[in-house]
């Protein structure tokens, strides 16, 4: 086993690695900008390094500066946690070429999958279904527009580098192609450095749902079963579930299969995620894969009582993990709530600051993964989010309530959360019923 990881990421998945190697008896580092100096995931590592000041790019995105911390404390391993480097084939190559393993799939596979119609490609060769689109990337407006009358409106214009939701555009119709095309490209292009396009047909009303996957690297993969995460804002997740409500038996098993089937077939050798949209007609389509630990994990591990991440690091020390050998059963219901230091009444605008006060939820059936603390300020050079709610319960009823309960008891004071925003989806009908797809939080009027 390791005996010592590097962690480069911040707030509450830091935290969360940090756990993971203490249970497992390894000593960790934790890097942190000039911003995050007061961070818990500092305070909680046993060694921390700072490694520039607070743009990412000077930090946590520089890769000679965390090489640079690697080796000082002569670090194993680097867990990359979610966001960041944590996707980059790049870093990933830099690590291992310094003689330090890297928590995750192989660097070729990232490549592979973050590069979102390849994805397409090899899993429409391992015979998943995929959505009716574009033979790979679309060089030119005029291609687009045959394509597009091919496919039929409205299409999906995605950028191949794609991610968070830049550089995607739905056409409605053949007149606004020729410019959301060129829009599209230009966003891809700043965002990610890579413009190419290609097209998908866009599916109206659809239920996105991921199956957590684990692989072995040499073409065994299993499942830890789906998670629905149909309720999003801007393709920001903001509520997940397992087991999804509402998907009859038999699709849920075909959405299992199919991800099982293209881990397998690409030898996925880490933790992963395999996305798909479901149609109101149940019809199952693969949308793209993701090779790191997600935010949502939490929700698998509740209802299925494993430590992904203990696992996933014992796989990249050992090559080898007891999971890959059991099938986990399911038991009860899990919902996950992010609350983010965002103010739902202004738009969800980004609202960093001194937390005054803090006091989670506990109780039975009730974690919080958070890296708050009453006196801690959330700087505004990173993301929002302040914590994950995660409730468990016999019943998908049972665990709405206690979240319920959970969001009422949760007290952080100082600045805005969208913990308001989360009480009303929670007592929406549609939430209630279960009956929601990727369209309920436009459709409810937010
Ligand atoms: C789609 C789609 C419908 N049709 N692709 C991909 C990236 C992710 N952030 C959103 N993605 C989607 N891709 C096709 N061909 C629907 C989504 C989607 C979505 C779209 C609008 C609003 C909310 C959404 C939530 C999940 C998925």
């Amino acid at each position: 086993m390791y005996n010592k990881i590097l962690i480069a990421a911040r707030g509450e998945i830091a935290l969360r690695i940090i756990r993971a190697c203490r249970e497992l008896g390894i000593r960790t580092v934790a890097v942190h900008s000039e911003a995050d100096t007061e961070s818990l995931h500092v305070k909680f590592a046993d060694e921390d390094v700072c490694i520039g000041n607070a743009q990412p790019v000077e930090s946590y995105l520089n890769i000679p500066r965390l090489i640079a911390a690697a080796e000082i404390t002569g670090a194993d391993a680097v867990h990359p946690g979610y966001g960041f480097l944590a996707e980059s084939p790049y870093f990933a190559e830099v690590c291992m070429s310094c003689k330090l393993d890297w928590i995750g799939p192989a660097p070729s596979l990232m490549e592979k999958m973050g590069h979102k119609s390849e994805a397409r490609r090899l899993m429409n060769e391992a015979e998943l279904p995929i959505i009716p689109g574009s033979d790979g990337i679309v060089e030119g407006e005029e291609i687009a527009l045959k394509l597009a009358g091919q496919i039929g409106y409205p299409v999906m214009i995605k950028a191949v580098a794609g991610g968070g939701g830049r550089g995607i555009r739905i056409v409605r119709g053949v007149d606004e192609l020729s410019s959301l095309f060129h829009a599209a490209g230009a966003e891809a292009e700043a965002a990610f450095g890579d413009g190419g396009l290609y097209l998908e047909k866009y599916l109206e009303t659809t239920r996105h749902i991921e199956v957590q996957v684990f692989g072995d690297g040499k073409g065994r993969a299993i499942h830890l079963r789906e998670r629905e995460c149909s309720i999003q804002r801007r393709h920001q997740k903001l509520i997940e579930e397992s087991p999804a409500p509402g998907i009859p038996e038999e699709i849920r098993d075909r959405i299992l299969d199919y991800a099982v089937r293209g881990a397998e077939y690409v030898r996925y050798g880490s933790l992963g995620t395999v996305e798909f949209l479901v149609d109101p007609e149940e019809n199952v389509y693969f949308l793209e894969m993701n090779t790191r630990v997600q935010v949502e994990h939490p929700v698998t591990e509740m209802v299925t009582g494993v430590d992904l991440i203990k696992e996933q690091i014992r796989l990249a020390s050992t090559g080898e993990s007891p999971l890959l050998d059991r099938h986990p059963d399911v038991t009860g219901h899990a919902i996950e709530c992010r609350i983010n230091a965002e103010d739902p009444e202004k738009s969800f605008k980004p609202s960093p600051g001194l937390i005054t006060f803090y006091h989670p939820p506990g109780g039975p059936g009730v974690r919080v993964d958070s890296h708050l603390y009453a006196g801690y300020t959330v700087p505004p050079y990173y993301d929002s989010l302040l914590a994950k709610i995660i409730t468990w319960g016999e019943t998908r009823e049972e665990a709405r309530v206690r979240m319920i309960r959970s969001l009422e008891e949760c007290v952080i004071e100082g600045v805005p959360t969208t913990i308001p925003f989360h009480l009303w989806i929670l007592r929406h009908e549609k939430f209630i019923s279960g009956d929601f797809d990727t369209s309920f939080i436009d459709k409810a009027g937010r």
